[in-house]
């Protein structure tokens, strides 16, 4: 086993479930890196009765911390922020070559953990209710927030680690235990993360079964936390079908969601706009992890006079692309996440050329000892008429789309005429069209940017989408609001009973 792997606890088999001890009785997973294909190490599942047993554990732990006041909840955080900072080098390095995203961007998703840690250290103190005038006389009216419970995270395999952080740093200090159910491609950064909180734990007496971790093969152990009516809110990220079938589950005993599903994010770039900006922007977000995040850019919605500038601009970017090992520093490009991934970009080009799209550049499977394990491609650039049936799906893949239009608001209504609505962006530099595209008539997305690319937000800012991204909001500004209960107290400090409206009741009416 490498060094760095060893450090971070992984061995070549590993348990797949913790609840303050760690166990997994469940068949093994196999997990195998898109960087060459080859093991990377074991990691044993769940069983139902280790899922049951997790849980309960989780609850006692709710039923503890909760009682924890915020602020020492935030030292918890602190904590575990320092030390993603004392490991950042060998957690980027594991998140990129089980995900295949480069190492710069791999440090940037532990990177978010840690801001989002900060953040939670800050809210741990802030996590205010209001005031609100009472009509009557020697009344306050006030309300409050509480810890939730036991709170399901499900996590996608292109983010492994920063999602699970967004949603749990901030349920933990909103009093929460969490229980996390990572994706299957990524199960080791999962376990790796793990065991750094319970180092945390054992520092801090925290009870270690708040970090609660059920690694399951299937859609078992998701569907195990959304049938649960103890556990009050699951917070998702995946494909718009994952989270359909997941919102009838949870809605139908009227849980609670936080859903952040598919996207289908557009940039348009007008006349106006510093088409440098634009290109570069569009080629971080077309690129960037290999067009699988669901912040990626997919369209580009260029006016028809600089259509053809922006599309040699972007064919020669994608050309002078270095493709190779995401650990390699030369290298813009990694590997897709699995050869089905392949496969279903391969299928979609096709599509789109019975469509009427027609490729520039890219779209082909590379081959070859400097591309081991089938998962490496040429991004994909093409020109189309408009939103043709296949680009308005989501392909988690890099494939670009770039489409013309003439009026500003018809580039708006491109945009907003897909089912996704996550994030999206305008290059321009006229006033009237950027406040435009933020204008209630505007973009329809979660995400509305003005000169800044799709992908890549900020965890200070409340991130998701709207229509079929899902609705949910996770990360930052008042997002924590979701994990917690809100309760409205009316407190009567006179000798009277005064009725709110103004009604009589009863008494010498
Ligand atoms: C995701 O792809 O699920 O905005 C999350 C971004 C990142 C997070 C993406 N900060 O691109």
């Amino acid at each position: 086993m490498n060094t760095w792997l060893t450090n971070l606890g992984i061995g070549r088999k590993n348990p797949g479930v913790f609840c303050g001890e760690w166990r997994g009785g469940g068949p093994a997973l196999e997990n195998v890196s898109p960087v060459d294909g080859r093991p990377l190490a074991s990691v044993q599942t769940a069983t139902e009765a280790d899922c049951a047993e997790a849980l309960q554990r989780a609850h006692a732990a709710f039923d503890r911390w909760r009682l924890t006041p915020a602020p020492v909840r935030g030292e918890t955080l602190r904590r575990f922020g320092i030390a993603l900072r004392e490991r950042k080098p060998d957690l980027a390095r594991l998140v990129s070559v089980e995900t295949g995203k480069i190492l710069a961007e791999a440090e940037g998703e532990v990177q978010e953990m840690i801001d989002i840690c900060d953040f939670a250290v800050g809210l741990s103190r802030q996590l205010y209710g209001l005031t609100i005038a009472s009509e009557r006389p020697k009344h306050r009216l006030m309300e409050q927030w509480h810890p939730l419970g036991v709170v399901g995270v499900i996590t996608a395999f292109n983010f492994p680690v920063a999602v699970w952080a967004w949603n749990s740093a901030l349920a933990l200090v909103c009093g929460d235990a969490v229980a996390w159910k990572p994706s299957s491609k990524t199960p080791l950064c999962s376990v790796a993360v793990t065991r750094l909180a319970q180092g945390v734990c054992a520092e801090t007496g925290a009870d270690p079964a708040l970090f609660t971790l059920l690694i399951g093969g299937g859609k078992g152990v998701g569907e195990r936390l959304a049938a649960d009516p103890k556990v009050p809110l699951i917070s998702a990220t995946g494909s718009c079908e994952m989270g359909l079938a997941l919102a009838r589950q949870v809605h139908g005993r009227l849980g609670r969601t936080i859903l952040e599903l598919g996207g289908n994010n557009a940039v348009i770039v007008t006349p106006s706009a510093s088409l440098d900006l634009a290109v570069r922007a569009i080629f971080f977000g077309a690129i960037g992890t290999a067009g699988q995040r669901c912040t990626s850019t997919r369209r580009v919605i260029a006016h028809e006079s600089i259509l053809h500038d922006v599309e040699r601009r972007l064919r020669d970017a994608y050309r002078s692309l270095r493709i190779g090992n995401p650990l390699d520093a030369r290298t813009t490009m990694g590997p897709l996440i699995d050869v089905n991934a392949v496969e279903t970009m391969l299928q979609a080009i096709t599509r789109l050329k019975s469509e009427g799209g027609r490729v520039l550049c890219g779209g082909e499977r590379l081959t070859g000892s400097e591309w081991p394990g089938d998962c490496y491609v040429t991004p994909c650039l093409a020109e189309v008429p408009g939103n043709l049936p296949l680009v308005r799906e989501e392909t988690f893949a890099p494939v670009l789309y770039v489409m013309p239009y003439r009026q500003f608001d018809e580039a708006i209504a491109l945009n907003n005429d897909v089912p996704q609505g996550l994030s999206s962006a305008v290059f321009t530099n006229d006033a009237r069209e950027a406040e435009e595209f933020l204008s209630v008539c505007g973009s329809d997305c979660g995400i509305a940017n003005v000169n800044v690319g799709t992908s890549g937000a900020e965890i200070g800012g409340a991130f998701g989408g709207e229509k079929s991204t899902g609705g949910g909001r996770e990360s930052g500004s008042d997002a924590w609001k979701t994990y917690m209960r809100r309760q409205t107290n009316t407190i009567n400090y006179s000798s009277e009973l005064p009725l709110a409206q103004g009604i009589r009741f009863g008494v010498d009416a």
